[in-house]
């Protein structure tokens, strides 16, 4: 036996950026043992379930291993020269704009420094844009606005030293789960510290909320003009601050004035109690140590720039920023978005913080790359990009490493805009996703676990990835693939990387290029880092930029200077708009859109977990029980979304959490997993003016029930086509995949759909194979598949949505032969007397369910989580499902 290595690397999921310490146990078999890093910063040790279910997700299943053109395999060298080609006639034919590259912010920053150094500095065209457009490219205006850069002040300790902190448009419990651990156990150790949510929904944040406000959609930039005119009106600012360090101090009060006067206007016009709006200002006005943190709720909106800069507005008032414990915080969610920015990946911005409208930098650059062909002006962003694929304008396209025909608003025209489009290629790890569906080419990239470079996280944190295995297949580091194509072209001398420590040079060089004094000083510098050797990259340890000689930053703007000409950082007057779509009687609701705990985006690396696919089993729209009183939309029975844009089907989540008028439903199911759960099909292509970020949480919609015949769930080994069920949502179960069915019409004959459906040949669909209940007037049908390798199928219908949860069954799937017992049980969904039934999981990282959970409560009684995790275990990893536990205490 060979000695275990361990490997340190980083979590791919979110922004909070986790060290892992990944222990290998079997390379070729991509068997991994995972574990949070107790070394690293970001996390010390610490993983939440998505982290911690990693090593599910590394096999080959749904790998793309082959590049392929036209659906067929091919070899590398066809397909490169095929791309290569096809830019270049285009290019030739219709210039350089005719073009364009749609990357993201999971890229590493090596990949992300390249795709950019090609499109802007030798393609010469500025129309690379990236999936952060719809995701921080607003917070990046707020930033550059006030600070002249776009830099992150803060970082995680701030969180720890605060006294107040203001979740704004966050669910950090489900989306930033290691971060909000920290603030959770920064509360327990200092119980002055106070925490407020500001958010429609009542979240799992709000698990440790003194406060929530649950806010009018849209209206926060209105709640913090009230809050920055309640700050002068009461003494709160800072005067020798704002006057030493800040300029427009006077013009953006005289407008948060006007727009909210007082705090019973403010709590009027954005749905608030008053007494609450009250409570934040004065807590906000007597803390100093506030921390400010704001994600998609805020950024994902026609007004998301202006609404960050009301947020930063208040900091700057106030003087608090750049000191420990206090500070405007945008919480970025992608594992790479910070290192996107730092490289430029975005249309409206050159390389390493410099502008594309400013000729000192595109020379610069230039003299830096040898290049005289660097663009200089802006390329089309997200939503402008894919106008010009559906006009024509763009002939060849190239998406790396997202997945826009399941994430863009407006979602069916961007897939329409694909299939006319000439030529598109997509580079992804994974083989069938609803974008790859659409390529002429296809190009396998090493994923997670085979590449080997750096990333970047919220707080400004570099850490490396590294690789646990060698690529699979033919896969490919996407730095690669790019510098490939770009030799093509005939840039060979520019692009001949031979490692990702040699592209982490060059960025840190280009940041370091003519950043003084003398030049102007830029905010993003990783002077320290221009020279590493490639064992000093190899070993390379967190750290945050900027990054002198002397090392790396805690915190910006301590001394208060700022990046802007003069030095001072600048307030930005707010006028709040609402949503440029407000609902009306055609479409009543505002539908919001976001995350669930164990999801990952578009599932094609999470979903291939088990379980991580236990919390949720299908798309569910979360509405308020007076809305569906109303509407007589009853509890798991379908309902059809509708938008002026598109549509979907979810089943009905009734929640007294939702604010009434509003309408929730997760972003992660796609056409590949469901038949009607793509949402982006649904929600409003408008976007802010000035950071172009569309505004993915407020889009006017109707909702009615969708008239189903027959509900089922079904449980197969095999995976199955079912294209014959109107409704059908697919998920990964452990050894088997589970399928939630719908249909309009009654009348199937199930025992002869079942045989067909199910059985994988004509032996399996003996008699003598199946188990079956069947009682007509009802229209229950139960059927179930048992060979002699044991449990193969198992199909439960009903004429309304009530059936049994599967988790007893699912557990059959792991054994090779079924007892008596568990054969005379099986159709009736419960496990025979004395074996357990675990239910639905809520604690995925021990695995434990909510029946479980509720009978220790019942049988012990247990008192609260510290009980339960005590007895079960149950809370006591990730802590991502101790919101949950707290409700079965309470019910
Ligand atoms: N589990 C999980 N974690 C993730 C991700 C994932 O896919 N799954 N993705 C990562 C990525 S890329 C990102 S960008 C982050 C996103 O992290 P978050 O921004 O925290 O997540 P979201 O669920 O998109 O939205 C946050 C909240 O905004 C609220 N909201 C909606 N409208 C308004 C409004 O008008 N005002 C206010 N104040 N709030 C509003 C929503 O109700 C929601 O609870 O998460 C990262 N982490
Ligand atoms: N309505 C609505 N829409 C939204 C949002 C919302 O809250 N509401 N959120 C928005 C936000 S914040 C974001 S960040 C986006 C996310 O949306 P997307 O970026 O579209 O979603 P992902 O599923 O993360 O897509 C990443 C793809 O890259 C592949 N991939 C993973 N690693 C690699 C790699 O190393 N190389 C390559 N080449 N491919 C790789 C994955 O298999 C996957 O297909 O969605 C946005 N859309
Ligand atoms: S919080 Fe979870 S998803 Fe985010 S980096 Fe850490 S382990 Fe990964
Ligand atoms: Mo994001």
């Amino acid at each position: 036996m060979s000695p275990t290595t361990i490997v340190k690397t980083t979590c791919p999921y979110c922004g909070v950026g986790c060290g892992i310490s990944a222990e290998i146990e079997d390379a070729a078999g991509h068997r991994v043992r995972i574990a949070g890093d107790p070394e690293h910063p970001a996390n010390f040790g610490r993983l939440c379930s998505k982290g911690a279910a990693l090593a599910d997700t590394v096999s080959l299943e749904n790998r793309l291993l082959y590049p392929r053109i036209g659906g067929a395999r091919a070899d590398w060298d066809s397909a490169l020269d095929l791309v290569a080609e096809r830019f270049r006639a285009a290019i030739a034919e219709h210039g350089p704009d005719s073009v364009a590259f749609y990357v993201s912010g999971q890229l590493l920053t090596e990949d992300y420094y390249v795709a950019n150094k090609l499109m802007k500095g030798f393609i010469g065209s500025a129309n690379i844009d990236t999936n952060s457009r719809l995701c921080m490219s607003s917070a990046v205006v707020g930033y550059k606005r006030a600070f002249g850069a776009d830099a992150v002040p803060c970082n995680y300790e701030d969180l720890e030293l605060a006294d107040l902190i203001v979740l704004v448009g966050s669910n950090a419990a489900w989306c930033h789960p290691v971060a909000f651990q920290r603030i959770r156990k920064a509360k327990e150790r200092n119980p002055a510290l106070k925490i407020v949510v500001v958010d429609p929904r009542r979240t799992a944040s709000c698990d440790i909320a003194d406060l929530h406000l649950p806010i009018q959609p849209g209206m926060d930039g209105l709640l913090f003009d009230g809050l920055l005119g309640h700050l002068a009106a009461t003494g709160a600012t800072d005067a020798a601050y704002i006057t030493a360090y800040t300029e427009g101090f006077e013009a953006a009060l005289a407008q948060a004035r006007s727009a909210a006067p007082d705090i019973a206007a403010t709590a009027a016009n954005c749905g608030l109690a008053a007494a609450d709006v009250g409570l934040l200002f004065d807590w906000f006005a007597a803390t100093e140590k506030t921390v400010t943190v704001y994600s998609q709720g805020i950024n994902q909106s026609s007004s998301g720039s202006d609404k960050c800069n009301a947020i930063i507005n208040c900091h700057l008032a106030t003087g608090r920023i750049g000191r420990p414990g206090m500070g405007p915080f945008s919480f970025t969610g992608q594992p790479n978005a910070m290192g996107g920015r730092e490289v430029g990946g975005l249309a409206n911005m050159l390389a390493a913080h410099m502008d594309l409208d400013n000729p000192a930098h595109v020379e610069r650059v230039g003299r830096f790359w040898g290049s005289q062909r660097v663009a200089d002006r802006q390329g089309l962003k997200a939503l402008e990009l894919f106008d010009a694929v559906a006009a024509g304008k763009i002939k060849a396209i190239w998406i790396v490493a997202t997945n826009p025909v399941a994430s863009m608003p407006d979602a069916d025209r961007v897939r329409q805009a694909l299939q006319a489009c000439d030529f598109v290629v997509v580079s992804d790890c994974i083989a069938d996703t609803d974008t790859t569906r659409l390529a002429h080419v296809l190009l396998p990239a090493t994923g997670w676990s085979e590449k080997d470079g750096s990333v970047t996280n919220l707080e400004r944190r570099i850490s490396r990835q590294r690789a646990l295995f060698a690529p699979s297949g033919e896969a490919r580091h996407d730095w690669w693939i790019f510098s490939q194509v770009a030799q093509r072209l005939g840039f060979g001398e520019a692009f001949a990387y031979r490692s990702s420590a040699e592209i982490f040079r060059e960025h840190a060089a280009l940041s370091a290029f003519e950043n003084d004094a003398g030049h102007g000083r830029r905010d993003f510098d990783l002077s320290g880092l221009a020279e590493l050797s490639d064992p000093a990259y190899s070993d390379l340890q967190p750290l945050q930029w900027p990054v002198s000689a002397a090392g790396g930053t805690a915190r910006l703007f301590g001394d208060g200077r700022f990046f802007t000409a003069n030095g001072k950082a600048h307030f930005v007057p707010v006028s709040p708009r609402p949503p440029r779509h407000v609902p009306d009687a055609n479409y009543p609701f505002t539908l919001n859109t976001g995350r669930l705990r164990d999801q990952w985006h578009t599932m094609t690396r999470t979903g291939l977990a088990a379980k991580l696919n236990t919390h949720q089993v299908e798309p569910c729209v979360e509405i308020h029980p007076d809305d569906a009183a109303r509407l007589r939309l009853p509890a798991g029975a379908i309902a059809k979304l509708t938008s002026r844009w598109g549509g979907m089907l979810a089943k009905i989540a009734i929640s007294a959490e939702q604010r009434p008028g509003s309408l929730f439903v997760p972003m992660h199911w796609t056409g590949v997993n469901s038949s009607h759960g793509r949402m982006g099909a649904l929600v409003n292509p408008v976007v802010d003016p000035l950071s172009g970020q569309p505004e993915s949480k407020q889009t006017p919609v109707a909702i009615e029930s969708w008239p189903a015949g027959w509900h089922a769930v079904l449980l197969s080994r095999q995976a199955l086509p079912l294209s014959d069920c109107e409704y059908r949502v697919e998920m990964r179960g452990d050894g088997f995949y589970r399928y939630q069915l719908a249909g309009g019409h009654t009348g199937r004959d199930w025992r002869v759909w079942s045989r067909h459906r199910l059985a994988a040949n004509a032996a399996e669909r003996l008699d003598r194979h199946w188990l079956e209940y069947s009682d007509p007037p009802s229209g229950d049908f139960r059927t179930a598949l048992i060979t002699e390798a044991g449990l193969q199928a198992c199909l439960f219908v009903g004429a309304g949505p009530e059936l049994p949860e599967p988790g007893w069954i699912a557990t059959l799937f792991g054994k090779t032969a079924l007892s008596r017992g568990e054969r005379l049980s099986l159709l009736s969904g419960a496990p025979p007397a004395g074996e357990a039934d675990i239910g639905r999981i809520v604690c995925s990282c021990f695995n434990v369910g909510e029946k479980t959970i509720r009978q220790a409560v019942r049988d012990r009684k247990l008192g609260n989580v510290a009980e339960i995790g005590a007895c079960l275990g149950a809370g006591t990893g990730c802590g991502s499902c101790l919101p949950e536990l707290k409700v079965f205490l309470a019910t």
